[in-house]
């Protein structure tokens, strides 16, 4: 059967889409390019290259054939005209926004943002004359009064990081279209399996592919999506002349890998979510759960709306300050302290010190990101494995808590 890729399933595209002409040498993965230049036959071949009137690769930070290879096939998972890769997910998103602003335009960005993209709207873009304008995109009317005449760009996450927002993507991109203003979506948490923000209305789609994308962590990759004609602009202008941030030809190799797995890891991620949600929610030592995949969850039906499944991320408070917090992370063995998230290892971070100390503490109150706020990245292990590591150190701190109460 041949591959049809507006019409074979996720993982048929995952694993095969775009792969129409067979590979050199009949190899099933496309071969590893590399070369950081190309030969010109003559020089009126290269001269008709550079001038964009023959198709074909001349220097790898415009285009390199395994880079192709893998901006084709995510083409197709998020079903958009075309994709574009990156260095990094920052390079990705830094790419993207150079290209469409100027000084003198404005940015509206939601108020819940991961810390890196925070910096780079508030620190960066704001030292050459773009206006940033923070809104809660949970609030339409607020959003509404935000926009000007400069607006071009409505930018957030959703699932927010670190602490879970969802935002109404077709209300957004319904308001963003009225007013010809370009709605980016960071959709890094859900990957294209889970939501797929153009068919919802959104016009480019950023990724970190550092997460679910590769899967593994073992690499670090950045990915968009869109329209063939805003992918092009971003090539030639932010990514080539801009940022360079260019993958390399293996990190690409690598992410192919990746998404060959990535609906079957997506839905155990997500199976598993549930669960440790689940029993987080009922134990003594948590306060508060934040997954979307719990009937207590604030935007539970938004989720349903507009996520085909929950997602591997949770955040959660204890009842306990930011001592007894950090003894319960301290005392885990099998879920790993660190940051990043999406790999097959459980990760937890505290992201009022790690991933989003970029923010102050003033900005993080006013954003919505609680000092005693811990994210867990729940990983492909045993599940019962994960939370027999979670309920030993939880269990301990219950106690601890109790104790003294108790005397
Ligand atoms: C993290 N996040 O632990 P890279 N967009 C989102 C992200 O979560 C990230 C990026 C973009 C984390 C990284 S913090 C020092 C470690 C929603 C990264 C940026 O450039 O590939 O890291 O992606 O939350």
């Amino acid at each position: 059967m041949a591959i049809n890729d507006t019409k074979s399933g996720f993982a048929t595209r995952a694993i095969h889409g775009s792969m129409h002409t067979s590979q050199p040498e009949g190899a099933l993965n496309p071969p590893l390019y590399m070369s950081s230049t190309f030969t010109f036959e003559r020089v009126e071949d290269g001269a008709a290259l550079f001038a964009g009137e023959k198709p074909g690769h001349f220097y790898s930070r415009v285009s390199n054939p395994t880079l192709s290879a893998l901006e084709m096939r995510f083409a197709t998972l998020e079903n958009a005209e075309a994709a574009l890769s990156f260095a990094s997910g920052m390079g990705a998103i830094t790419s993207v926004l150079w290209t469409f602003l100027s000084a003198g335009d404005e940015i509206i960005a939601d108020k819940t943002l991961y810390g890196c993209t925070f910096a780079f709207l508030q620190h960066g873009l704001s030292r050459f004359g773009v206006t940033v304008r923070d809104v809660d995109l949970n609030d339409l009317a607020a959003l509404k009064t935000a926009i000007t005449d400069k607006t071009r760009i409505i930018y957030f996450e959703s699932p927010s990081n670190p602490n879970m927002r969802l935002v109404d993507i077709t209300a957004v991109s319904t308001i963003a279209d009225q007013h010809n203003i370009k709605t980016i979506v960071d959709n890094t948490y859900c990957t294209p399996y889970l939501q797929q923000p153009l068919a919802l209305g959104a016009d480019i789609v950023v990724h970190s592919a550092t997460k679910y994308l590769g899967g593994h962590g073992d690499l670090i990759a950045g990915m968009a999506a869109g329209s063939a004609d805003d992918m092009l602009q971003v090539r030639v202008e932010g990514l080539k002349d801009m940022t360079g941030a260019v993958m390399t030809p293996l990190t690409a190799h690598q992410i192919m890998r990746g998404l060959k797995t990535l609906e079957i890891r997506m839905d155990r991620h997500c199976t598993s979510a549930q669960t440790i949600a689940t029993r987080l929610e009922a134990h003594p030592a948590v306060r508060e759960v934040y997954y979307p995949g719990l009937n207590s969850f604030a935007q539970h039906d938004l989720a349903r709306r507009q996520m085909r499944g929950s997602g591997g991320m949770i955040a959660f408070e204890l009842n306990a300050d930011l001592a007894g917090a950090a003894h319960m992370m301290n005392a885990l063995e099998l879920v790993k302290r660190a940051v990043s998230l999406g790999d097959a290892d459980t990760l937890i971070q505290h992201p009022a010190s790690m991933t989003h100390a970029t923010y102050t503490a003033d900005e993080r109150a006013a954003h919505g990101i609680s000092d005693t706020l811990l994210r867990l990245s729940v990983g492909l292990e045993t599940v019962d494995d994960i939370w027999a590591d979670l309920a030993m150190a939880l269990d301990a701190l219950a106690i601890q808590e109790v104790a003294p109460r108790a005397a």
